[in-house]
């Protein structure tokens, strides 16, 4: 009998030695206040699709609600579960058809924008109802703009301030490669070698962001910001997903008092905690990456204590939330 050669979960973005190189997002035009990039920040003319599993989609959504825009962009959930097929509008707990063009899978979002499309169909995507297409499918443009171009939000929140900028970006590009995208690179790494250059650097970077938040209490200093937002969504995954599933298992958030004290302060920020799904989270990666958990057995723990009180009050302000 010969058995096939095992496959990386995905051959067309794994490099020659095995790491996972993440394709990038193909649709990146730009929402304005002013109108000037052709997309004006019309309230009701623009759709979020989001899972509510995924670490990327769950930024836009943190952020749409924080800014209270739930009436000037709407949004709608897939079901958290892929086949081939990829992400789809099914009814279910949390998730339900698309509302606004009826389309049973989200690769017809991608088509209607470019026929041509090859790649991973991915969430999120901000859809444009005026020219039924898509505008963006980068999560950290989607909330950069839901942050600072649409009218009728909560203005007194700014999640990108012009004098803190440079340090959020810094902070971003080291979270980003290492943190958000660093487990991916772990959990999709087809060698040894690639897993273990990401796990390193996976660790490593976890170290120097509790050694800021031991003494800090946001990432930039005494603002919540952007930054905040795309750390807390990949360190609420880390425990219950990327430890086990993704082989992130030096230690766990929980064993580092400052990132699990961060972790619960953002969770307690009004509206946080109603954005968070774990049984949609856990569902969606145990049972989507068949090649990494062929059996599809969903882990059932661990216990997770994300209502205990962060006590962080004394490292700093808490952000001018409604
Ligand atoms: N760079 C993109 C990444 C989005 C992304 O990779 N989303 C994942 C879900 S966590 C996805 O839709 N994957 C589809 C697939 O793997 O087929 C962003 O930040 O918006």
């Amino acid at each position: 009998m010969t058995t096939a050669a095992p496959q990386p979960q995905f051959r067309a973005e794994t490099d020659d030695r095995g790491r996972f190189v993440r394709q990038a997002s193909r649709f990146r035009d730009r929402v304005t206040a002013d109108g000037s990039s052709g997309f004006p920040a019309e309230p009701g003319r623009y759709h979020l699709y989001v899972s509510l599993a995924c670490p990327w989609a769950h930024r836009t959504i943190i952020v749409r609600r924080l800014k209270r825009l739930e009436d000037v962009v709407s949004m709608s959930v897939v079901d958290p579960v892929r086949d081939e097929r990829g992400w789809a509008f099914r009814p279910g707990r949390g998730h339900g058809p698309d509302p606004v063009n009826g389309f049973r899978f989200l690769a017809e979002a991608y088509a209607a924008t470019d026929p041509t499309f090859e790649g991973r169909i991915t969430v999120p995507v901000l859809w444009d109802r005026v020219t039924g297409r898509i505008v963006n499918n980068e999560s950290a443009d989607v909330i950069r703009m839901l942050n600072a171009e649409f009218p009728g939000g909560h203005d007194a929140l700014d999640l990108y301030p012009a004098p803190l900028r440079d340090e959020i970006d810094a902070i971003n590009d080291i979270v980003y490669e290492n943190v958000n995208n660093g487990v991916y690179r772990a959990g999709f790494a087809a060698s040894q070698e690639a897993y273990e250059e990401a796990f390193d650097a996976l660790f490593a970077t976890l170290d120097l962001l509790e050694d800021r938040l031991g003494g800090q209490r946001w990432l930039a200093g005494d603002a919540f910001t952007a930054a905040d937002v795309r750390l807390f969504t990949t360190l609420l995954r880390f425990d219950p997903v990327y430890v086990c599933h993704f082989r992130c298992n030096l230690r766990r958030i929980a064993d580092s008092p400052a990132l699990s004290g961060f972790l619960r302060d953002v969770y307690a920020l009004p509206g946080v905690a109603g954005t968070v799904d774990m049984d949609h989270i856990k569902r969606h990666y145990y049972l989507t990456h068949e090649r990494l958990n062929p059996l599809r057995i969903v882990p059932k723990g661990p216990l997770l204590d994300l209502d205990r009180p962060a006590g962080r009050e004394h490292l700093g302000p808490t952000p001018p939330l409604p």
